[in-house]
């Protein structure tokens, strides 16, 4: 039995294998890794009190050595990330396009483990970063393991996996000074982009707000390659993944995040483990869009370029499925730094297709994992074994755990009556999708991949002019960090090709010459492209409740509890910890005081009422701050009776100020709803 959390839930299999490998230290006494007890733990065994260290002291020694060797090399891109543990149900049989048995029986909950992370920055960069999030899933089905290795972008920077490292070196740290951490925002990342024009459709989504997302909880993820799914007859669809958050998609504002970065560097992976530790378990719907086989080429874009979308308006999402995280790790080391993802972990009835990104990645994740994780026995790692039994050749090597009794290790054998066997498709063996390939060994990309700007400027069509606000100053932001006033015009020279205005309102202000070119490399626009056609719900927002002593109780009291039904979460601040008095008697708990809280660490501001709970705030010139700051990244705010006094002012899209005619009914539900429209754009300062 898990002694120790979520020990209600109900245990997947999964849960059960990975409880053998636990150990409760719970009220035992202190051994070495060789099981002999210890007298004492403090002191090395010297010669004398004051004397030398001996080398006899092998309790000394083991625990060094352990302790020198607790690091591993960091993964090379996506090194900061944070897991958590679920599952996943299918809503209805997909039999009909693919034989994969976790898409085709609803009553099956197939555990899951999900990793987020950014992709530049090193393991203690800060969370709010602009960066690509990963999102990362290893469904732990009876088939055996399936990785679904997404980003929080449907597209890539680069269409070859050839091009990989090569991009990678641009983005992170100069290598002669290992300066910026975490940031695009620097020579070698634009003088890529620049010269590489394949990256410009994935820059315009780095640029936009889908880049600092407010949560994991409420970001997209997406397969970005096209797959194939395939049925029992062995027919097959091109098949895209999608992975749509229940709460919907939302983003910080870039001054928001930067201020996180130094104020609360965990600000995500803390959103992520404190919503599981509350029982609001994180909702993600699995969405797929098809395309049959002979359709491939019905299209104005190559459906195999990781660069292009599958535009929804023109091949819809289905909704099919829904993931739930409901299980904070144990142990980070153990689970979300050695778990091992790979595209190539795969079931029969998912299949791949000529991606040259895709073909690439399927190298390269095995290999990663021998230097990261030591050697070839990294699936015997807990977390990354899979429920479904494992049997074959392979033997010994680094850290190997199975114990393979018996002399038969190679097939084909008599002496072990030829086991382990191979299998057909009707038993569950994997058969590779039998496509007719041909053609002449070539270096090449294929012509079909050289638009590089139609979708880019599909993206800046389908953005909602705030939007549109946002990526201008991401690229002038990360362009007045460009030293090289050459990088900066060929930037706005290339993006000219996407969109003149786009170029021209770029170039304001960074020194360039506005661009020449006008016009748009496209007309088309797809609304499913904005993050303002998303879901709006209050449901796990986090609202700051400004109080001091003699708050009024009646109004106070009953707006928490509105905003509790509402599934809003509140916190009280105030100028000291401790607790604070009402004018009734009764009392509130101070939960952050404003010396160590920050707006930006909440949703939103309410300020409760009360003369002398006003007037005490008023003494806190960092109340005033907060507020004030709240107002600028948009965040609702609302106010109670003399709390109004506190707000930069009463009267502008998202202030909530009780009113003398309204109910305390009416006023909740105000707030409810301002705090679900997340942000209030059309606000001006
Ligand atoms: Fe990765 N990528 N990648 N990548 N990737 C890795 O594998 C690679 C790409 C993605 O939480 C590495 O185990 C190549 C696209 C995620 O553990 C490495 C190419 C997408 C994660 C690697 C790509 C991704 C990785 C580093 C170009 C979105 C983190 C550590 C062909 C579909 C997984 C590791 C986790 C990690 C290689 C491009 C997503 C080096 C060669 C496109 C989410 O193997």
């Amino acid at each position: 039995m898990d002694k120790h959390r979520n020990s209600n839930q109900e245990k997947t299999k999964k849960d059960e294998q990975l409880e053998q490998f636990k150990v409760y230290d719970d009220n035992q006494p202190m051994t070495t890794n060789q099981g002999l007890r210890v007298s004492e733990d403090e002191h090395s065994l010297k010669a004398g009190a004051r004397g030398p260290t001996l080398m006899e002291d092998f309790h000394f020694r083991e625990k060094m050595t352990h302790f020198d060797h607790e690091r591993i090399p960091e993964r090379v891109v996506h090194a900061r990330g944070f897991g958590a543990h679920g599952y996943f149900q299918v809503y209805e049989s997909l039999k009909e396009y693919t034989r994969a048995k976790f898409l085709q029986d609803p009553s099956v909950k197939t555990p899951v483990f999900v990793r987020f992370s950014t992709v530049a920055g090193s393991r203690g960069s800060a969370d709010t970063v602009r960066d690509v999030r990963g999102f990362a899933t290893k469904f732990y089905t009876e088939e055996g393991n399936y990785d679904l290795v997404g980003n929080n972008m449907p597209v890539f920077f680069v269409q070859d996996a050839m091009k990989f490292p090569d991009f990678i070196h641009a983005v992170k740290p100069q290598p002669h000074n290992e300066i910026p951490q975490a940031q695009s925002a620097h020579d070698t990342f634009w003088d890529f982009v620049a010269n590489n024009t394949e990256s410009v459709h994935m820059v315009m989504w780095a640029m936009s707000d889908r880049a600092i997302p407010r949560s994991f909880r409420m970001m997209e993820g997406f397969g970005v390659h096209t797959f194939r799914f395939v049925n029992e007859r062995g027919e097959a669809h091109f098949v895209k993944f999608h992975w749509k958050p229940v709460l919907g998609i939302h983003s910080l504002v870039w001054d928001e995040a930067q201020k996180l970065g130094g104020k609360d560097p965990d600000y995500n992976r803390r959103d992520l483990w404190d919503a599981i530790e509350a029982g609001n378990y994180p909702e993600f719907e699995l969405g797929i869009q098809m395309i049959k086989e002979e359709e491939e080429f019905n299209f104005d874009f190559d459906i195999l370029d990781p660069t292009k979308i599958w535009p929804e308006e023109l091949i819809p999402v289905r909704i099919v499925g829904k993931m739930t995280l409901n299980r904070n790790t144990d142990n980070f080391f153990a689970e979300t730094e050695q778990i091992a993802f790979h595209p190539g972990h795969v079931v029969p009835g998912i299949d791949f297709t000529n991606d040259p990104l895709l073909q690439g990645r399927l190298f390269s994740y095995t290999d990663t994992q021998l230097s990261r994780l030591g050697g070839p026995n990294f699936h015997e790692i807990p977390i990354n074994r899979p429920i479904a039994p494992v049997h074959n050749n392979q033997r010994d090597g680094m850290h190997r755990m199975t114990i393979n009794p018996g002399p038969v290790s190679y097939h084909k054998n008599a002496m072990a009556n030829n086991s382990p066997f191979p299998v057909p498709a009707e038993q569950g063996g994997y058969e590779h999708y039998t496509e007719k390939v041909e053609g002449r060994k070539i270096r090449q990309r294929s012509d079909s991949f050289k638009d590089h700007y139609s979708q880019a400027s599909m993206f800046w069509n389908s953005m909602s002019d705030v939007e549109k606000q946002h990526l201008v100053s991401a690229f002038q932001f990360e362009l007045s960090k460009v030293k090289s006033k050459e990088i900066r015009q060929n930037i706005v020279d290339t993006f000219a090709n996407v969109d003149g205005e786009l170029a021209r309102r770029i170039s304001e202000g960074i020194g360039t010459i506005p661009p020449q070119k006008s016009g748009s490399a496209s007309t088309k626009t797809s609304p499913a492209l904005s993050m303002m056609n998303t879901k709006k719900s209050p449901m796990t927002r986090k609202v700051a409740v400004l109080a001091g002593n003699g708050y009024r109780d009646e109004e106070l009291s009953a707006v928490l509890q509105q905003l509790k039904e509402a599934g809003v979460i509140a916190e009280v601040v105030s100028p000291k910890l401790g607790a604070i008095t009402s004018d009734a008697v009764s009392r509130l708990e101070v939960q952050h005081s404003t010396l160590g809280a920050d707006s930006v660490l909440f949703d939103a501001v309410l300020v409760a009422g009360g003369r002398q709970s006003v007037d005490e705030l008023k003494m806190d010139p960092k109340v005033m701050d907060f507020v004030k700051e709240a107002y600028q990244h948009f965040k609702p705010i609302g106010a109670l009776g003399e709390g109004v006094e506190l707000l930069p002012t009463a009267t502008a899209p998202g202030i909530v100020v009780l009113q003398p005619d309204e109910t305390m009914q009416q006023f909740g539900q105000r707030l409810v709803d301002s705090i679900a429209a997340h942000r209030h754009w059309s606000r001006t300062f």
